[in-house]
C-alpha cells in the first residue's frame, strides 16, 4: 500500500484529504500537541486502520526529519501552517518559521532521507496581494502580510529545490476555500455561523471589519481535486487552483441572510479591530493553466458552498438553543 504523510491534518484542507486517502493509501498525519483536544475534524476517522498520527509541529527540524525518515512516503502533503492572515501580523516571526521555515524541514529531510517522495506545499493566492485580478501563474506577486510573504518564500524554496536538487516539490496557489468544516475565525464561517445564531435568537448583532474586500470563495473539495492532479503529473509544477468569480464581503453577508430571511444591514456592525495593516483588496482566480494542462473541473458554485455552510451552523445553532433550554429546566 502506498503512503502519505499529511502536515496540518487536523485543519480544514487536511481533515478532507485524510478522509479522502485513508481507504486507498496508508496516512501519516502530523498533529500539534495542545492542552484541549484539536481532533474535532478527524474524530470521526480517528480510530482508522490505515491513520497514524503523531505529534509534531512543522517549526521542530529534527521532528519532521525523523517523521520522515522514518515513513519515507510515496506522497507528501504540506498543509500545516500559521493560516490566519490577521493573526500573522501578531506573530510575524512565528509566521515566517512555520510557513516558511517549515518547509525548509520538510525539504530538506526529504532531499536526505526520501527524495522519491512528491511534495505538495499549499501556497496561497494571498501570495499576489496587492496585484490586479485575475491572477495567474505569471501575475506579479505583491504580498501584503507576514503570512503572504512567508508563503511566496516557501513557494521560491519549493522552486529551488525542484530545480536544484531535481525533487518532485510543487506550490498549488490556491484561492480562498471553505467548507462546512472552516473555521468561524475566517469570514466565511464567522457571516453563516453569526446569521444562524441570529437567527435562532443567539445572538443579536455581527461585528466584522472589511466589508469592501473581494474573494473568490471556492468548496475544499475542488481544491483537493486539484491538489491531487499537480502530485500525480507527469512532471512537478506550480498552479493556480480556483474558480468561483469574486465577490465582496458585503455581498457575502447580503446573500447568507437573506437566505435566511434576513436584511443583513439590520444586523451587521463595522469595527475597526477587525481591520489588518494592510489589505488585499481584489482576489480572483485564472485557472486556464491546471484546467488544460491537467484537466481540472471544479464542481461547486458559491451557492452550493454557502448553503452546506449555513446548514451546518443551522444544525449547530439549533443544538445550542436545546442545550440552553435543557439547562433551564434542570433548574
Ligand atoms: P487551517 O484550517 O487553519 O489548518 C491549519 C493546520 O495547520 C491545522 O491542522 C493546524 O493545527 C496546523 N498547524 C498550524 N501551525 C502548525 C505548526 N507550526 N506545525 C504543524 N502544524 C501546524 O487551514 P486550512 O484552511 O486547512 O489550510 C490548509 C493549508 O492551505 C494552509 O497551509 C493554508 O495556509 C493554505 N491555504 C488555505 C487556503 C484557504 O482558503 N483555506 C487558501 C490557500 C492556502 P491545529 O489544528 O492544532 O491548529
Ligand atoms: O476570511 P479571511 O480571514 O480570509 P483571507 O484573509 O482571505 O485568508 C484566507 O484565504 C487565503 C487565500 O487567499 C488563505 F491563504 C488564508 O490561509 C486564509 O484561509 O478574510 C477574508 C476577507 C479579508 O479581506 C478580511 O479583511 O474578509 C475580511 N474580513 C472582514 N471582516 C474579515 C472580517 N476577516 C475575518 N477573518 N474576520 C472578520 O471579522
Amino acid at each position: 500500500m502506498k503512503t502519505v504523510c499529511i502536515t496540518g491534518c487536523t485543519g480544514q484542507t487536511g481533515s478532507y484529504l485524510c478522509e479522502r486517502l485513508l481507504n486507498d493509501y496508508k496516512v501519516y498525519g502530523l498533529m500539534r500537541k495542545s492542552s484541549s483536544f484539536n481532533t474535532e475534524r478527524i474524530n470521526h476517522i480517528f480510530n482508522h486502520p490505515n491513520l497514524e498520527l503523531m505529534y509534531g509541529d512543522l517549526t521542530d527540524g529534527s521532528n519532521i526529519t525523523n517523521w520522515i525518515a522514518k515513513c519515507k512516503p510515496d506522497y507528501f502533503f504540506n498543509l500545516g501552517a500559521l493560516s490566519h492572515v490577521k493573526v500573522s501580523f501578531d506573530q510575524p516571526l512565528y509566521t515566517l518559521n512555520a510557513d516558511a521555515g517549515g518547509v525548509i524541514n520538510c525539504l530538506e529531510a526529504i532531499r536526505l532521507h526520501s527524495p522519491n517522495t512528491r511534495f505538495l506545499h499549499a501556497g496561497t493566492s494571498e501570495q499576489f496581494g496587492s496585484s490586479s485580478p485575475p491572477q495567474s501563474e505569471k501575475t506579479e506577486m505583491a504580498p501584503q502580510s507576514p503570512y503572504g510573504v512567508s508563503k511566496l518564500a516557501a513557494y521560491w524554496l519549493v522552486r529551488n529545490y525542484r530545480e536544484g536538487y531535481g525533487l518532485f516539490a510543487c506550490s498549488s496557489i490556491s484561492f480562498n476555500h471553505e467548507s462546512k468544516k472552516r473555521s468561524p475565525t475566517f469570514v466565511t464561517g464567522k457571516i453563516c455561523r453569526g446569521a444562524a445564531r441570529i437567527k435562532c435568537g443567539l445572538q443579536n448583532e455581527l461585528v466584522l471589519g472589511n466589508l469592501k474586500a473581494k474573494r473568490s470563495w471556492n468548496h475544499v473539495s475542488d481544491i483537493i481535486d486539484g491538489m491531487l492532479l499537480m502530485i500525480n503529473a507527469e512532471k512537478p509544477d506550480d498552479y493556480v487552483i480556483g474558480s468561483n468569480k469574486m465577490i465582496s464581503v458585503e455581498e457575502f453577508a447580503e446573500k447568507v441572510f437573506s437566505k435566511l430571511g434576513m436584511d443583513w444591514k439590520d444586523y451587521v456592525k463595522v469595527s475597526e479591530k477587525y481591520f489588518r495593516p494592510n489589505e488585499v483588496p481584489n482576489l480572483e482566480p485564472d485557472s486556464t493553466k491546471i484546467r488544460t494542462e491537467l484537466g481540472w473541473t471544479p464542481k461547486y458554485s458559491l451557492d452550493d458552498i454557502i448553503n452546506e455552510m449555513l446548514d451546518e451552523h443551522m444544525r449547530l445553532a439549533k443544538q445550542e438553543v436545546l442545550l440552553k433550554e435543557e439547562k433551564l429546566d434542570e433548574r
